[in-house]
C-alpha cells in the first residue's frame, strides 16, 4: 500500500504531536485510494521522499501532474474576473497552468516539496515584512536543496529532459499539484494547509516522467471556520477560496508598481511587504507554534540594521549592497520605499516629515503619491505640500497633495 506523504519530525520537540499526528496518517490510510496514474518507468517513492527529507524539505509527497477540470474552471473565472490584476503572466500562461505537460513534456507526476518557515512576526522598526521574506530568498535555496535531488533522478535512471523544477514564480498550480499529492488541504484563505504541520509552508516541485502513485491526503479541512475571511482587512478573500488579488496587500505591497490605491492605504495598516493576517489568524497556525529557524531562514541583518526612514532614503548603491539575495528585492526600491511611505502614515511617524517632504520630490509616482497621502494622513501642516502641488503633472498626485492640504487645515 502506497505511503501518505513524509514528514520531518523535529527532534525532541514534537514526538507526542508527531506520534498524535501518526494516527491521524493511519486513519487516513483507510480512507479510498487516489487513482493510480501509469507510464513506462516506475518510480521509487520512498527513496525519493526519503531523499528530499533528506536534502531538507520538512514534507513530501508524489502525486499525478494534472491539474484537476474544477481547478482549471476556476482559474479560467477568476482570470476572466481580472482578479491577477497586473500579473499578466498568469494570463498569458493559462494554458501551462492548466496542463503541466506543457511545462515539462511527457510529465506524468509530481514531486511536490514544502519548507515550513513557521517564526515569529518580522517587525522592522515598528512594520511588519511577511514572515517567509524575513531570510535569505527561499527560492535560492529551494533551488540549492533540489539539486541534490537530481543526483538521485540521473541515478535511477531519468535523462535531463524527463524532469523539471519549479518554485513560485512558474507557470504552475503549485497548490493544486501538492493537494493532488497529499500535502494538505485547500483552505478558504486559498492557501495549502497541512493538518499537523500547519499553514506557513512554502511550496516547490519537480515534474517528472514515470509512473507512481499518488500520496494519500491528510484528513483535514477549515469545517465551519471563517477567521480569515473576516479578518482579511481589505475584503480581497471574497469567499471560501476566492481572492482577487487586486485587493490583496500582498499583492499591492510586491507586486504592484506605481501608487497603492487610495482606498488600500489604510487597511494596508503597518505592512512594508506582504501581508501575513489571514495566515496568522488560522487555528492552523496557531495549534503548530513556531520552529526553530534554520540559517536561511534566519532574519537577513539588513532588517536589524535598516529602520523606516533609512528605507525611505535608501540609495540605489545601498539597495544592490543590503538587500540583495532577499526575497524583499521582488517588491523593487521603489516599491519598498512607497510602501515605508504608507506605514508611516499609518504609524503616524511626524519624526518622518522632512524625509516625507524630500520623498515628494522622488522621480517614481508610487512614492510621490506614498508621501503625499502619509502626510496627509497625519494631518500635517507643510509648506512642502504646496510647492510639490505646484509642480507636479500627474493628476492622482495633484489629487493626493490637495486631500493632504485639506487635511493639514481639518
Ligand atoms: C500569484 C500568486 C499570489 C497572488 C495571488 C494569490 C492567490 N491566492 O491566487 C498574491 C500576490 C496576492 C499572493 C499572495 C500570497 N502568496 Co502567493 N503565489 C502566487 C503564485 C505565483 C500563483 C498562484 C495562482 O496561480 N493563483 C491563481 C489562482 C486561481 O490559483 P489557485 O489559488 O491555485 O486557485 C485554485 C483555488 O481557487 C481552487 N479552488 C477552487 N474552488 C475552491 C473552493 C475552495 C473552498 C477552496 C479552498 C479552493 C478552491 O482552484 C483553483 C485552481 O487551482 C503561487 C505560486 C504558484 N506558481 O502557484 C504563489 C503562492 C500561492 N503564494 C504563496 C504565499 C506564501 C503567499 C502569501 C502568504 C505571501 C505573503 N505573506 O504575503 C500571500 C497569501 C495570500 C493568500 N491568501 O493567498 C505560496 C502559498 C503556499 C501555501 N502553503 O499555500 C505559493 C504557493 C508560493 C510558494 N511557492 O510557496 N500570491
Ligand atoms: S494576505 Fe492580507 S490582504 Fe491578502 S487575503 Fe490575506 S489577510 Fe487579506
Ligand atoms: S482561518 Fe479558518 S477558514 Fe481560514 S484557512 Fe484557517 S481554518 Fe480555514
Amino acid at each position: 500500500m502506497e505511503e501518505p506523504n513524509s514528514i520531518k519530525p523535529i527532534p525532541g520537540k514534537d514526538t507526542d504531536s508527531f506520534h498524535k499526528f501518526q494516527s491521524l496518517i493511519s486513519e487516513s490510510l483507510l480512507r479510498p485510494k487516489m487513482a493510480k496514474f501509469k507510464t513506462m518507468k516506475p518510480l521509487p517513492a520512498s527513496l525519493l521522499k526519503e531523499a528530499a527529507l533528506e536534502a531538507g524539505f520538512d514534507l513530501v509527497g508524489l502525486g499525478p501532474a494534472l491539474i484537476p477540470r474544477p481547478a482549471q474552471e476556476t482559474l479560467r473565472h477568476w482570470l476572466k474576473k481580472g482578479c491577477h490584476g497586473k500579473m499578466t503572466w498568469l494570463a498569458t500562461n493559462r494554458e501551462v497552468l492548466e496542463s503541466p505537460q506543457k511545462f515539462l513534456p511527457n510529465a506524468m507526476s509530481v514531486l511536490s516539496l514544502a519548507k515550513d518557515y513557521g517564526m515569529p512576526p518580522t517587525l522592522v522598526d515598528g512594520a511588519q515584512v511577511a514572515r517567509y521574506a524575513a531570510g535569505k530568498d527561499y527560492h535560492r535555496s529551494f533551488k540549492k536543496r533540489m539539486k541534490g535531488l537530481f543526483d538521485l533522478l540521473q541515478k535511477i535512471g531519468l535523462k535531463r529532459e524527463e524532469y523539471r523544477s519549479g518554485v513560485d514564480a512558474v507557470p504552475l498550480l503549485e497548490r493544486s499539484l501538492a493537494e493532488g499529492a497529499g500535502m494538505g488541504f485547500r483552505a478558504k484563505s486559498t492557501g495549502l494547509i497541512h493538518p499537523y504541520l500547519g499553514p506557513w509552508l512554502l511550496l516547490g516541485e519537480i515534474l517528472l516522467h514515470g509512473e507512481a502513485e499518488a500520496s494519500l491526503p491528510p484528513p483535514g479541512s477549515c469545517g465551519t471556520c471563517t477567521a480569515c475571511l473576516d479578518a482579511c482587512p481589505t475584503g480581497a478573500l471574497t469567499g471560501p477560496g476566492e481572492l482577487d488579488a487586486r485587493r490583496c496587500i500582498s499583492y499591492t505591497t510586491i507586486e504592484l508598481r506605481g501608487p497603492i490605491p487610495p482606498q488600500l492605504r489604510t487597511p494596508q495598516g503597518n505592512w512594508i511587504f506582504g501581508c501575513d493576517i489571514c495566515i496568522e489568524i488560522c487555528p492552523f497556525a496557531k495549534k503548530r507554534g513556531t520552529r526553530p529557524r534554520e540559517p536561511d531562514l534566519q532574519r537577513h541583518p539588513s532588517l536589524e540594521s535598516y529602520d523606516l526612514l533609512k528605507i525611505l532614503e535608501c540609495t540605489e548603491e545601498q539597495w544592490n549592497r543590503d538587500w540583495t539575495g532577499t526575497s524583499i528585492r521582488r517588491a523593487k526600491r521603489e516599491g519598498l520605499r512607497r510602501n515605508v511611505a504608507i506605514a508611516l502614515g499609518n504609524l503616524h511617524r511626524e519624526d518622518a516629515a522632512p524625509a516625507l517632504e524630500r520623498a515628494l520630490k522622488d522621480p517614481d509616482p508610487g512614492l510621490r503619491t506614498g508621501a503625499a497621502w502619509a502626510l496627509g494622513k497625519m494631518k500635517l501642516k507643510s509648506k512642502a505640500i504646496e510647492e510639490a502641488l505646484h509642480r507636479e503633472e500627474d493628476a492622482q498626485i495633484q489629487a493626493d497633495l490637495i486631500l493632504s492640504l485639506e487635511q493639514s487645515k481639518s
